[in-house]
């Protein structure tokens, strides 16, 4: 099945068998626990909601039909998945090496958690593999991409790093929520794991927190799934039914993210208050033509600076239709101010050194007529914005 028929059936079957009433749509399946006829074999399959349940089985099969995935996982944030994930694979004195760049929350939980039970984490430049390759030590077992980065929209080579990995043993895990599996499946490039905030694209409408993993080794999908149910982070089952429904309009909704991007980007690429434009859509992004050799499109998400003497404060003040807002990838337009909002967990030190600074804002560009949003944008632009 191609990827629009895989995102409305699979997972989600009517029962038409014996007994079952053939809805077309997964119930929301509330019991916390399921009997059983015999001491020793859940009858349905099914034991106990934190274990199993249901809604949650046919979303963890839908994501991982779309990330041509063996396996899926359903976490109750991304960020939950992200800590089952590195509690499952690692232990005291181990080493992970991360792209710079990436998700504030990531590393918060990397820097500030997860260092007190003895991991180690360095952070590279991924965006040229010899990088990466360059801080593996004896003790690396893992190594983690974001592409693109949030904020900054950076690419780094998924099959390059991966191969890289590999001959090294390492396994290569990639958060894909920025790209989303319609338009980046970074197993078919080599990497081991996938990651994704499901509050995200494939949630699509603000309305939920979730997050995933998506596997197809059968060794390191039993250490998530033992973990997973050990750790408890798990969704529940009306958060599970959301992000399901959700994916059914993933494939139209990431059309229009892209072309509204796009034409976003370039109306603030040559606008005279914009010092530059972070897209990967765009000629002048570095990573341009990977971005078209590994991705599908280009994604919803933009980032751009604004001009040194345009005070950031007054134009978002002036947006009205695009909510000031964390978050991204629903419906909805968003902006939102990274050194203040989304990345204010690392220090002013890591901020300046990637790029981070205060007149760099991310737009998560919704599906609404892009025409409206341009509007949007030139009458904040409009008027005396100068601090
Ligand atoms: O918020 P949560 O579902 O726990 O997902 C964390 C996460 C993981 N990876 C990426 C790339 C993310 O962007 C996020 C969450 N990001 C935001 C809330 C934000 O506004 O950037």
């Amino acid at each position: 099945m191609k990827f629009s028929t895989k995102a409305i059936h699979c997972g989600e079957e009517p029962n038409l068998k014996e007994g079952g009433c053939g809805d077309v749509v997964t119930p929301i399946h509330l019991a916390s626990t399921f009997a059983r006829t015999e001491i020793d074999k859940p009858t349905g399959g099914y034991e106990y909601a934190r274990t199993g349940n249901p809604t949650r089985k046919a979303l963890e099969k839908r994501l991982a039909s779309l990330e041509n995935a063996k396996y899926g996982l359903a976490f109750a944030s991304g960020l939950a998945a992200e800590t089952t994930l590195i509690l499952a694979l690692l232990r005291n004195g181990d080493h992970v090496i991360v792209f710079e760049d990436l998700y504030g929350g990531t590393r918060r939980l990397f820097d500030r958690t997860l260092t007190n039970f003895g991991l180690e984490f360095t952070y590279v430049d991924a965006t040229r593999p010899e990088k990466v390759e360059g801080a593996i030590k004896s003790n690396t077992k893992l190594v983690w991409l974001e592409t693109p980065t949030n904020p900054l929209l950076k690419l780094c080579d998924i099959k390059a790093i991966s191969k890289i990995a590999k001959e090294h043993r390492l396994i290569t895990a990639v958060d894909n929520t920025f790209a989303s599996p319609y338009l980046q499946n970074p197993l078919n490039l080599g990497a081991d794991i996938v990651v994704h905030s499901t509050t995200k694209y494939l949630g699509g409408h603000s309305d939920v927190v979730g997050g995933a993993i998506l596997v197809s080794n059968d060794e390191l999908y039993a250490k998530l799934k033992f973990n997973q149910n050990a750790i408890g982070a798990v969704p529940s089952p009306f958060d599970c039914f959301l992000v399901l429904r959700g994916t059914k309009t993933l494939a139209l909704r990431m059309d229009r993210h892209n072309y509204n991007a796009l034409r976003l980007a370039e109306y603030l690429n040559t606008h005279p208050q914009v010092e530059k434009v972070n897209y990967p859509g765009l000629k002048t992004h570095p990573q341009h033509e990977l971005a078209k050799k590994q991705m599908t499109g280009f994604g919803g998400i933009i980032s751009f600076y604004l001009k040194n003497n345009v005070d950031a404060k007054i134009f978002l003040s002036k947006l009205k239709i695009i909510a000031l807002a964390e978050s991204l990838g629903g419906v909805e337009s968003l902006i939102n101010q990274p050194a203040s909002m989304t990345h204010a967990s690392l220090t002013q030190k890591e901020r300046d050194r990637i790029g981070i600074t205060n007149n760099l804002l991310r737009l998560s560009v919704g599906i609404e007529d892009v025409e409206d949003l341009k509007a949007d944008l030139e009458q904040a632009f409009q008027g005396d914005n100068y601090a």
